[in-house]
């Protein structure tokens, strides 16, 4: 049971991708129910709100990072931070998808964990005459890698919400795993340095 002055958990997301493939957009139609038709790149913004996830309150915290190669450089260090990805290309541009690939390895790299909370996302999906990536092409990496694959519009909200929503399921349930007794995943050890220093 929480704790009356408790504060709600924190689930940190991240959203990585190619530039212009809507990062943004899926972000602030998330945050405000709004679709930005103009296309002002990112360099990094974060954001944050309490939603009720499975009738827990919780409060998700929003990395929007840059995707124009520009800002390559300082990614590692915004993907240390994260607890969870979304990593995003435009079904409407085969290179955007190409990309995910160096994401993901990006991410990877950086987390040392296989298991990372992670959702493959085909945007924009409102443009379907225009899709160069099929179905079957980004079904296939997703299972290739072990992750959902879900598709989604930032101008009409299909599957905004579940995209968030789901991210942040596997990041908590991640977190109850690590949290286990006898679990000697990173941050156990630490908390059970911790207590050894509270006994010494
Ligand atoms: N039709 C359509 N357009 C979209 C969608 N998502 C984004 N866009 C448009 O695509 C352009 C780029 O979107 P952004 O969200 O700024 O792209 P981004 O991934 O944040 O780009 P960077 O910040 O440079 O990494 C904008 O003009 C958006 O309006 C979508 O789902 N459907
Ligand atoms: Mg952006």
């Amino acid at each position: 049971m929480k704790k009356p002055n408790q504060q709600p958990a924190l689930h940190k997301v991240i959203m990585v991708g190619s530039g212009g493939v809507g990062k943004s957009a899926l972000t602030l139609q998330f945050m405000y129910d709004e679709f930005v038709e103009d296309y002002e790149p990112t360099k990094a913004d974060s954001y944050r709100k309490r939603v009720v996830l499975d009738g827990e309150e919780v409060q998700i915290d929003i990395l929007d990072t840059a995707g124009q190669e520009d800002y390559a450089a300082i990614r590692d260090n915004y993907f240390r931070s994260g607890e969870g990805f979304l990593c995003v290309f435009s079904i409407t541009e085969d290179d955007s998808f190409q990309a995910t690939q160096e994401f993901r390895e990006q991410i990877l790299r950086v987390k040392n964990d296989e298991n990372i909370p992670f959702l493959l996302v085909g945007n924009k999906s409102d443009l379907g005459e225009k899709r160069k990536v099929p179905l079957s092409e980004a079904t296939g990496r997703a299972t290739q890698w072990g992750v959902p694959y879900v598709e989604t519009s930032a101008k009409t909200r299909a599957n905004v919400d579940k995209v968030f929503y789901d991210l942040m399921r596997e990041i908590r349930s991640r977190k109850m795993e690590d949290n286990k007794p006898g679990n000697s995943r990173g941050k156990d050890k630490s908390k059970r340095k911790k207590l050894k220093c509270v006994i010494l």
